[in-house]
């Protein structure tokens, strides 16, 4: 349902009656901004810009005060956010004001992932107030709120045009917060380059499809300042802590030798422009386009990511149980799917040990047969050898008492012929027996 027919529902039901008397909720405003008074305020600055681009120095400038420090060197290996929170006391409101830099920000030669750890930082602060959002016991008016509220962008003065790495941060950025583009160390380009610098500059970002921040002009009382410093845009300024006695009055100014330049004054520099948008008519409006606009935006993707939706697919509304009914039943479903998955994959892992072992058996059969064969045929072999070797160890047996038996005869047939010869030599000494 549109904005428009429910404030149509609520008006139809509702009767305006006049008071006879002074009832005292005319108070509420009032009861509303001592309340506020009372709590303080919070505002969050994100400075970003090359070392020595004046950051520090118009912080400075700025709030009129010196905010320690120590200057960033260029020898930084990345890109580092420097967060500092200071308590600071005007009348009787107080202001919670944290200043964060970029140090080492243009410093490395590879400068693709630059813009990387400042969207990490803003999203980190976004993502912080979600999970104190989403808390069952929140405590979102102490809650020191850390998103940044507007981010000074600090463009070098070198009359040409943007650098990639400006356009480049500027757009990842823009979808993230409120984008103020400025014109850094502006007294060193002279006015007529200023003039020429601004257009191009505006007309870049168009092109690229920038968004910067708009100061609002659908306020009326705002409207005509709004409208004419959204012309001034991007401001020319000029940083300096030094005073200068200047007339009769001590003013912010930084000498040279060939003259001052004035922080203050308007035909100088835009620094009171400036001044007067950032801190003195739009600072509400910057915290309130950060809560409306830019949280918005960074809550409802992270809720739609996390699966979270106002409608169903019939564009019928979706309660935050139904969805979370949904998203667990779709969760059990996957469970349920991951574990039949699980169970399959290691029956099938049992089967393929279990072949792996039959395979391995099988193969120690076959060895244990082809083993067994060798051993039988080794065994055979011997055994015909044995054979073989009685047969002979036999055959010299039988040779052997064929010998003796042999030798004894002869032995025998020599003994007998002697006693022959013995005899015939008797009879006949003449006889020769050799
Ligand atoms: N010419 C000129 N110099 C400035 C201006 N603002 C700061 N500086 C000088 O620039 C140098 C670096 O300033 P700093 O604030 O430390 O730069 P950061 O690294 O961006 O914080 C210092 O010497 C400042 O005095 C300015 O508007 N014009
Ligand atoms: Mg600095």
């Amino acid at each position: 349902m549109a904005a428009t027919d429910i404030a149509r529902q609520v008006g139809e039901g509702c009767r305006t009656v006049p008071l006879a008397g002074h009832v005292g909720f005319d108070s509420l405003p009032d009861q509303l901004v001592n309340k506020s008074v009372s709590q303080g305020f919070c505002f969050n600055i994100l400075c970003v810009g090359e070392t020595g681009l004046g950051k520090s120095t118009l912080m400075d400038t700025l709030f009129n005060t010196k905010f320690e420090g120590e200057p960033a060197t260029h020898t930084q290996p990345g890109v580092q956010l420097r967060s500092n929170t200071y308590d600071l006391q005007e009348s009787n409101v107080g202001l919670k004001l944290t200043i964060v830099s970029t140090v080492g920000f243009g410093d490395q030669i590879n400068k693709e992932d630059s813009y990387k750890p400042i969207v990490e930082f803003i999203d980190a602060q976004f993502e912080a107030y979600l999970q104190e959002e989403l808390k069952i016991r929140r405590v979102l008016h102490a809650y020191h709120d850390s998103r940044i509220h507007a981010c000074l962008y600090f463009i070098a003065p070198t009359g040409h045009s943007l650098k990639s790495l400006d356009l480049v941060t500027m757009k990842k950025l823009d979808s993230k917060v409120n984008i103020i583009p400025i014109i850094a160390k502006s007294d060193a380009i002279s006015k007529s380059e200023l003039t020429k610098f601004k257009i191009k500059i505006t007309s870049e970002l168009v092109s690229n499809g920038v968004q910067i921040y708009q100061f609002p002009t659908d306020d009326e009382s705002v409207a005509e300042i709004n409208g004419t410093m959204n012309a001034h845009l991007p401001f020319a300024v000029i940083g300096s802590t030094e005073e200068l006695k200047i007339g009769n009055k001590m003013m912010k100014a930084r000498q040279y030798p060939w003259g001052t330049v004035q922080v203050e004054n308007e035909a100088h520099c835009d620094f009171v422009k400036l001044r007067e948008m950032l801190i003195r008519v739009n600072m509400e409006d910057l915290r309130e386009q950060t809560h409306s606009r830019h949280y918005e935006l960074y809550r409802r993707c992270k809720l739609e990511e996390m699966g979270f939706q106002d409608t169903d697919p019939d564009s019928k509304p979706f309660s935050l149980q139904e969805t979370y009914e949904a998203k667990r039943n779709e969760f059990l479903g996957e469970l349920q799917k991951k574990e039949e998955e699980m169970r399959q994959m290691f029956v099938q892992r049992v089967k393929e040990k279990e072949a792996e072992l039959k395979e391995a058996e099988k193969e120690l059969h076959e060895k244990f047969d082809r083993l067994k064969k060798l051993h039988q045929d080794e065994k055979k072999k011997l055994e015909d050898k044995k054979k073989s070797l009685d047969d002979e160890v036999n055959a010299f047996k039988q040779r052997k008492t064929a010998a003796e038996l042999l030798q004894s005869q002869s032995s025998q047939a020599g003994g007998s012929q002697t006693l022959k010869r013995d005899k015939e030599k008797k009879n006949n000494p003449w006889l020769c027996t050799e």
